[in-house]
């Protein structure tokens, strides 16, 4: 079998920023895809994807801008750019507290964040606004990733440092080899062999299916299937809602949270989305929107949300395009980033329930990930990366899993 420093399972962001942040520390990396890459059939595809600095929870704040940074680091080394930077608005009621606490944690971050009432709203972004009575905004910076553009990117950058890439390998097995310090042997559907001193798990939605088949270790990461609406706006708005314009991505708070981009990929569209999803099993999806009212209940509430936030920006009542998308749920929102344990000990990372939120994070998830593979600590990783890794830990599930 061949021997690798690294092998990382899943070649979505998550895995291809790592195989590129291990082979920058000189590692020796296999990076295994059960699928073909750069597919469509998890969470790392698409046209969009948000970054913003306005986080409720302080804690991601710190990651957002080591993020930012990296991204524009692995853009200055490929040449081309895969983030287009853009306002930011957060929306809704005053009193919301998930919005008190974006503003709080704006603050204590000391990131460039501006709130404004209603009226200042419709100014600040061309009329595009009517909020209703009691609501505010909280303006700030962000952009919009392209995805397959950058996980494309960071493939081709961990290609050029050497980085072994294989696709079609669906890894059935990880085995801990006997003796300290011996690793791992991962086996794959085609009956090939690797060993590994170290083993990253970042497969998405399928992360929670192979750790327990594994290790036996049920992590609460429920896939949900998540829809993406692109709706068409009115000429009269065409120049308002584009991307360079000024106008924002968005995050709407409230029931339900209601996120967008601005006019970005297609042209003539606004992305404007659920944030949520139905439970589903990742190997047996049922494609598109279907008739069952639990699929409409995706996209009925943005609808709703249009006419009452944004109204007469967009042509029809429906979406134009709908893309499916899937999250991996925590009970808390929080990603897991850890040592599965047992037997495995400090061989075997696992990255997963990034829970709608973490395609941003890729290139810092990559950077303490690798650190934990090196260093074998948790919180020495973090603090190489200036990152709190409490929140990411498994043991804070004790009575779910
Ligand atoms: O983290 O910005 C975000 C986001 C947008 C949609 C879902 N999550």
């Amino acid at each position: 079998a061949d021997h690798f420093d690294v092998i990382i399972i899943g070649a979505g962001i998550m895995g291809s920023c790592t195989a590129y942040e291990a082979a920058k520390c000189g590692l020796s990396v296999l990076l295994l895809e059960q699928f073909d890459f750069l597919h469509h059939l998890g969470s790392s595809h698409g046209e969009s994807r948000t970054i913003r600095y306005a986080y409720p929870e302080p804690y991601y704040v710190p990651m957002v801008a080591k993020s930012f940074q990296l991204w524009e680091e692995a853009e200055s080394e490929i040449g081309y750019r895969v983030i287009t930077k853009t306002p930011h608005l957060d929306l809704g009621p005053a009193d919301s507290k998930t919005l008190q606490s974006v503003i709080s944690s704006c603050n204590s971050h000391s990131i460039d964040a501006q709130v404004l009432n209603q009226s200042q709203v419709s100014e600040k972004f061309g009329c595009s606004f009517e909020l209703p009575d009691g609501w505010i905004g909280l303006a700030s910076e962000g952009g919009v990733i392209k995805p397959t553009k950058a996980v494309a990117m960071f493939q081709a950058l961990a290609i050029k440092r050497g980085v072994v890439l294989r696709d079609h390998e669906e890894v059935v097995d990880i085995k801990k080899l006997a003796g300290d310090g011996n690793g791992v042997m991962v086996s794959t559907v085609n009956g090939r062999k690797f060993l590994g001193k170290k083993c990253v798990v970042t497969a998405g939605a399928w992360t929670q299916i192979l750790v327990k088949t594994v290790t036996g270790l049920d992590l609460p990461m429920q896939p949900l299937h998540t829809v993406i609406c692109y709706w068409k706006i009115r000429e009269s708005y065409e120049k308002t809602l584009v991307s360079g314009s000024g106008f924002p991505s968005l995050a709407s708070y409230g029931d339900p949270l209601i996120y967008g981009t601005p006019s970005v990929e297609f042209p003539g569209l606004i992305k404007l989305a659920m944030h949520g999803g139905h439970p589903c099993d990742p190997n047996k999806r049922t494609w598109g929107l279907g008739s069952d009212s639990s699929a409409g209940s995706l996209v009925d509430p943005v609808g709703k949300w249009i006419e009452k936030v944004m109204p007469g920006c967009v042509e029809f009542d429906k979406p134009v395009i709908t893309q499916g998308c899937l999250y991996s749920m925590t009970p808390d929102g929080d990603f897991v980033l850890d040592f599965v344990g047992g037997e495995f000990g400090r061989d075997v990372v696992v990255a997963g329930g990034f829970s709608g939120h973490g395609f941003k994070m890729g290139p810092v998830v990559g950077k303490i990930l690798v650190e934990m593979a090196i260093k074998g600590g948790a919180a020495a990783a973090g603090s190489a990366v200036g990152v709190e890794m409490k929140w990411f830990a498994i043991s804070r599930f004790e009575h779910d899993c």
